[in-house]
């Protein structure tokens, strides 16, 4: 299908998403009223962009490019990021509320906004010269540029101290060699922050532009995942990268991972957003469908389900609003955003499995988001850290013991 049968299938199905939040205790009068307004504007643009689009872009493994346009304009690149380079200037409980609602349009839409705002934007706001901030971060919060981020690689992806991608001093400029493996967005994207060791063996940031010498970004196809989200490698023969790309304020793997924390952030809210979608379709699912002549709801063992989904979305509601609070302060530590994020891809995962039941047969199709959601999930809980290296994370700070190696 190509944007045109995209456009028509969007303008056949509008108006048929009635999603509404769950909000069993009453959190939304902890939020402020900006806090809505985005929330409410983040949302209004998945039904009318994304809900009617999202299977087929998924059955046919689609990236939906022109949404990187629209995502700019709704401020959904980089909302947490200094109003004066571009980004919404706005504080991180709005920065999550609006994860939350892509994600629950999907994981691969999320996915596209968290590189780009905290995995893109964020090291070059963050650790950048003032000439990096002027010439990429207004692109990137606009859109006109897509942006990846480039850590993992073929050998080294839970360690990526182990990293090989490594430039050298050539003068005028640095050549860059090696490759990265898994990165989102780079089949699409204009400019990838580059993790690599120097000639003594330190890790730095290089922004690399497409287009230089030697530079590609072949697409990794045959994903059961995030099927609509770009996913590809980034190769690197002999990149002659100029010195000015170098961003100068961070030595050491504490670069990229400091990116990680902020996007690990945004993942604990979105994965809010799949599982709220799983549930609400299954509470509508469990009052329409009969059996044995009842609404399935009216049974014991669906209630269950039921009862169990809305207390794990309330107790996640509850742990990343207050997360959100001290990320705002200043205060967040790696340990806690690791229990965010690995607590609440599990709960959303759990909770998509279950739906995915109540739903019977139907459950796997198409026509509910539930299979779509349940399959992004599984790379959910595996980029940003996997759901063991967050365990270990906190076992590290409880016992003070490091289990990695
Ligand atoms: P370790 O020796 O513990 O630490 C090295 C240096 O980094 C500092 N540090 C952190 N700094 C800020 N934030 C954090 N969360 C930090 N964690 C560690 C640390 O203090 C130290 O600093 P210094 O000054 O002493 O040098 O490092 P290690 O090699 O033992 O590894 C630790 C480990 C395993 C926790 C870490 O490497 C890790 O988190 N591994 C997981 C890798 C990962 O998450 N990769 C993600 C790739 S990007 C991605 O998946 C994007 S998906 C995007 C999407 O589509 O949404
Ligand atoms: P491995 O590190 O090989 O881990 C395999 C298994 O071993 C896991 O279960 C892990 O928990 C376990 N394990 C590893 N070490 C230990 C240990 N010390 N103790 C106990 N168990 C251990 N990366 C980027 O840099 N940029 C991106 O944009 C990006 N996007 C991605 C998009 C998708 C769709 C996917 C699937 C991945 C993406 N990644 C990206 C890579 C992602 O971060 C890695 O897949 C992840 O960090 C895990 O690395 P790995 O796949 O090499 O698994």
């Amino acid at each position: 299908m190509n944007e045109t049968d995209y456009a028509k299938l969007k303008a056949d199905r509008a108006g048929m998403d009635r999603f509404e939040h769950p909000d069993f205790y009453l959190i939304d009068e902890l939020l402020t009223e900006e806090h809505k307004m985005i929330r409410g504007s983040v949302r209004d643009w998945v039904k009318r962009e994304i809900s009617p689009i999202i299977e087929q872009a998924c059955q046919d493994a689609k990236f939906p490019y022109w949404i990187v346009r629209q995502l700019g304009e709704i401020g959904c690149f980089g909302p947490q990021i200094p109003a004066e380079y571009g980004g919404g200037g706005l504080d991180y409980i709005s920065y999550g509320l609006a994860m939350q609602e892509l994600e629950r349009g999907d994981s691969g839409v999320r996915s596209t906004a968290s590189v780009q705002g905290s995995l893109v934007m964020y090291p070059i706001s963050k650790f950048g010269s003032e000439e990096q901030k002027h010439k990429y971060l207004p692109k990137l919060a606009s859109g006109e540029y897509l942006g990846c981020f480039g850590l993992t690689e073929p050998d080294h992806g839970s360690d990526p101290g182990g990293m090989i991608t490594r430039f050298r001093d050539a003068g005028d400029h640095y050549v860059l060699n090696g490759a990265k493996m898994w990165i989102s967005n780079a089949p699409f994207a204009d400019v990838a922050v580059v993790w690599a060791k120097d000639e003594e063996g330190v890790v730095r940031g290089l922004i690399v532009e497409r287009g230089m010498e030697g530079f590609s970004t072949p697409e990794t196809h045959n994903k059961w995942s995030l099927r609509a989200s770009a996913t590809g490698e980034l190769v690197f023969d002999n990149v002659k990268v100029p010195k000015e790309n170098l961003l100068p304020g961070v030595k050491g793997l504490k670069g990229p991972l400091t990116c990680l924390n902020s996007a690990r952030y945004g993942i604990s809210w979105g994965a809010i957003g799949a599982a709220m979608d799983c549930y609400t379709s299954a509470v509508r699912y469990a009052a329409q469908r009969k059996q044995f002549g009842k609404p399935i709801g009216a049974f014991q063992l669906q209630q269950k389900k039921l009862s169990e989904m809305l207390t794990e979305i309330t107790k996640a509601q509850l742990l990343t609003w207050r997360l959100g609070v001290l990320m705002n302060e200043g205060r967040a530590t790696p340990a806690q955003i690791s229990m965010a994020k690995r607590n609440n891809v599990e709960m959303a995962l759990n909770i998509a499995r279950e739906a995915r039941q109540i739903h019977g047969g139907m459950g796997i199709t198409g026509e509910y988001p539930i299979m779509r959601h349940m399959m992004n999930l599984e790379s959910v809980i595996t980029y940003e850290g996997t759901h063991d290296i967050h365990l270990l994370i906190l076992g590290y700070e409880i016992t003070g013991e490091n289990a990695f190696v």
